[in-house]
């Protein structure tokens, strides 16, 4: 973070602390739809094996306890919840908590492995983006049976929605896929995910959601396993699948200011993790992180889900040293400086 950055987010924190003070979170919801980034337990519901609700993910979270995050402990998102005066989570929709009183403050739809290509999530038996929306319209239902239906479509309208996606469509299909990579290039397959993107905000839009923050993707290339499996025996970030994920993320920006043009009323914001993950990654000690390169999880370089598990043979024993916990994801101490970072950027969203 750079000096006015960071300025910015003491700013931030102070006004944010008179609120929390108050008691009221600064919006009634959170609805969060997406990938493993995001999920906070959907994953444990379905029949996937991209599963996160076993030890060691969990060990550093509340009561030590696994819960699907793909992370030692808290997701950026949980910092986020917190950050802006939430007290709890809102809980993943497919889980027993998602229920009562507790759908007043939003539910987490996302989904480990899903993608903005619907088929990314159907390799991996995931909830595409597009049942994570009837998941959503019928939380509405629910909602107005709850609040009432005015209060519920002003808890829409004023909630907070944050959208994390298009990782798993990279990593976990196009660069392995030869159905995608022999018939699309990075950049075709970018246009292809964008129209998605734009067609998913429009959906929400239509269901009375107007406050939007979308992620951008993560330096792809300077996750462990993405070095291990493409750098070539480098331990060095791959530049070709970084500059993919820099292309996407111009797209998103552009596609997302036309949507802000044409769509009244709507406040969408990119949420850049791309540059607050890349200084984690090439400057880890100015963070007071010792490793970037291997992951805390068994041997760091590759595992992820169930390959990350009790019997791994290397985890580490401070999760707070490294910035990555498994293979894809990172540590809660890295996301914890990522969600100060969508604070500051995403202020417009929250004030
Ligand atoms: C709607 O919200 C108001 C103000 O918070 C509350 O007094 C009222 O009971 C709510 N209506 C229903 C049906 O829950
Ligand atoms: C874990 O590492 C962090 C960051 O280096 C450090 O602040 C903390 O004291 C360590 N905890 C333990 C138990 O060693
Ligand atoms: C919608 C959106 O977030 N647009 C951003 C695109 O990038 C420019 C330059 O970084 C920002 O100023 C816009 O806000």
């Amino acid at each position: 973070m750079g000096y006015s950055n960071s300025l910015l987010a003491t700013f931030f924190f102070l006004c944010l602390e008179l609120y929390v003070i108050n008691g009221q979170p600064l919006v009634p919801a959170m609805f969060i739809f997406g990938d493993s980034v995001v999920d906070a337990g959907n994953n444990n519901y379905i029949y996937t094996i991209v599963k996160a609700n076993f030890r060691p993910y969990g060990r550093d979270f509340v009561h030590h306890k696994p819960t699907g995050r793909f992370c030692n402990g808290k997701l950026a998102a949980d910092f986020t919840a917190e950050n802006i005066g939430f007290t709890s989570y809102p809980p993943a929709y497919l889980s027993e908590e998602a229920n009562g009183k507790n759908l007043l403050i939003g539910a987490n739809f996302a989904s480990g492995a899903s993608g903005y290509y619907e088929t990314t999530a159907k390799l991996y038996h995931a909830i595409p983006l597009s049942q994570q929306l009837e998941h959503f319209k019928d939380y509405q239902r629910k909602l107005e049976g709850i609040a009432g239906k005015t209060n519920a479509s002003s808890i829409i309208s004023g909630g907070l929605c944050l959208v994390s996606s298009g990782s798993s469509d990279f990593i976990q299909n196009y660069y392995i896929n030869p159905l995608l990579y022999k018939v699309y290039t990075p950049d075709q397959f970018s246009d292809i995910l964008i129209e998605s993107f734009s067609a998913f905000v429009q959906k929400l839009y239509g269901l009375g959601v107007r406050k939007i923050g979308v992620s951008t993707l993560p330096p792809l290339g300077c996750l462990p396993a993405t070095i291990t499996v493409f750098g070539s025996d480098s331990n060095e970030c791959v530049d070709k699948i970084n500059g993919d994920a820099v292309s996407f993320n111009n797209k998103l920006n552009a596609t997302s200011q036309s949507l802000v043009n044409k769509l009244s009323g709507l406040n969408l914001v990119v949420l850049d993790i791309y540059q607050p993950l890349h200084d984690l990654v090439t400057k880890p000690s100015e963070n007071g992180f010792v490793e970037a390169r291997r992951a805390c999880c068994g041997t760091g370089l590759l595992e992820t889900s169930i390959l990350c598990n009790k019997k791994s043979i290397g985890t580490c024993a401070n999760a707070s040293e490294y910035v990555f916990w498994d293979g894809f994801h990172p540590t809660e101490a890295a996301n914890k400086i990522l969600a100060d970072d969508l604070l500051s950027s995403g202020i417009s969203l929250i004030s």
